[in-house]
């Protein structure tokens, strides 16, 4: 297992490399470059001068969050071909770098959606936050310009202007998309980038949809245990991996996190470690990581990545607004960095424990 934080570069970030750098046990960053609309090639001059920003810090990339896909390659249009071989290109690029990790989603149009950027807790701090009851009564677009406007000014992941710009369009566009024509364009999509994987050791993790149900009537497909394990099984190959994503899945209450890790074992690649507390169906506030903060048990959650062996990086994910700490929301530093050192002190009660087990047996 390797610690990281995930870091959108020096234009777009408001945490440094450097304090990066000084937070105990984190040795990488997850990042991408963040000015490159999906679809277009990531040139390889790029990727060299950032993994060398990286490096001069003292960190190294551990895997890139996001390279993101096109939408006509989820609407299954003619024009995809042309951007399945620009992604090829770009993970042809990485895999010439070294860089081996390289998370993406396919949800349709919208990445994940919160319904309030700031909710106060009553400790003062302020967290992400989803209601179903706003989404169902606002129009896409307007939701879209809320979300842009309360950002403290950064582009959130997900939410960049070239999305913004056309909604509309992009809602007739997905009209004729249901569920499984989306699976078999990421079924189709796998198989075609699969060699340029296969010839890096590249390893694709899918990000789950969040939240973990339709929304705005749009399909999603990476919602479960049972929905991912017929991805693995539609491209049976270990390239094809997922993030797991604590506060995606269980956004979903009747998903069991640590479940859905055991039944994969070697096929997580990456993990999004982090708590929501639950109110009721559907509605949901972002949580400090610590167990007692949330709903999740993050004890087992870790111990079921302990124990499948999972050797991939860990990221703490969003986290709460504290200390008056200003940046992107879901993405300031002192409380990922809080997330970090307790992800990594259950992690090391773990092995501890795991070790001595094994000397007494021995
Ligand atoms: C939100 C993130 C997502 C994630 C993408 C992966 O904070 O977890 O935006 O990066 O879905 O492509």
């Amino acid at each position: 297992m390797q610690m990281t934080l995930r870091w959108f570069g020096e234009k777009f970030d408001s945490v440094k490399l450097w304090q990066i750098r000084q937070i105990p046990g984190v040795t990488g960053v997850i990042t991408t470059l963040y000015d490159i609309p999906a679809g277009e090639v990531w040139p390889i001059e790029r990727i060299k001068a950032l993994q060398e920003e990286v490096r001069e810090a003292g960190l190294e990339i551990a895997g890139i969050e996001s390279v993101n896909i096109h939408d006509t390659i989820k609407i299954g249009s003619e024009e995809r071909e042309k951007y399945i071989d620009n992604y090829i290109e770009t993970l042809d690029n990485l895999g010439q770098c070294g860089i081996k990790l390289v998370c993406y989603n396919f949800m349709p149009v919208f990445d994940w959606t919160r319904t309030d950027l700031a909710k106060v807790r009553p400790d003062g701090a302020t967290v992400l936050a989803y209601d179903q009851k706003v989404v169902d009564t606002i129009d896409p677009q307007t939701f879209f310009d809320q979300t842009n406007d309360n950002s403290n000014g950064f582009v959130m992941p997900g939410w960049e202007p070239e999305r913004l710009a056309k909604v509309k369009e992009l809602f007739k566009a997905y009209e004729s998309v249901d569920e499984d024509t989306l699976f078999n364009n990421l079924v189709y999509f796998l198989k075609r980038i699969q060699g340029v994987c296969e010839k890096w050791g590249i390893k694709m993790a899918i990000h789950p949809d969040d939240p973990a149900w339709p929304v705005f009537n749009l399909p999603r497909i990476i919602t479960s245990k049972e929905k991912i394990l017929k991805l693995m099984k539609a491209v049976d190959a270990p390239f094809n991996g997922l993030t797991f994503c604590a506060g995606s899945f269980g956004s979903n209450p009747n998903n069991d996190l640590p479940g859905i890790i055991r039944a994969l074992p070697g096929r997580v690649h990456f993990a999004h470690v982090r708590n929501l507390h639950h109110f009721a169906p559907g509605v949901f506030e972002e949580a400090a990581h610590l167990s007692s903060d949330g709903t999740f048990d993050l004890y087992e959650i870790v111990r079921a990545l302990y124990e499948t062996g999972f050797d991939g990086p860990i990221r703490p994910d969003h986290g709460r607004a504290i200390w008056g700490e200003v940046s992107m929301p879901g993405y300031g530093l002192y409380d990922r960095a809080l997330g970090a050192e307790y992800i990594l002190g259950l992690w090391e009660a773990l092995d501890k424990s795991e070790k001595r087990l094994c000397s007494k047996e021995a």
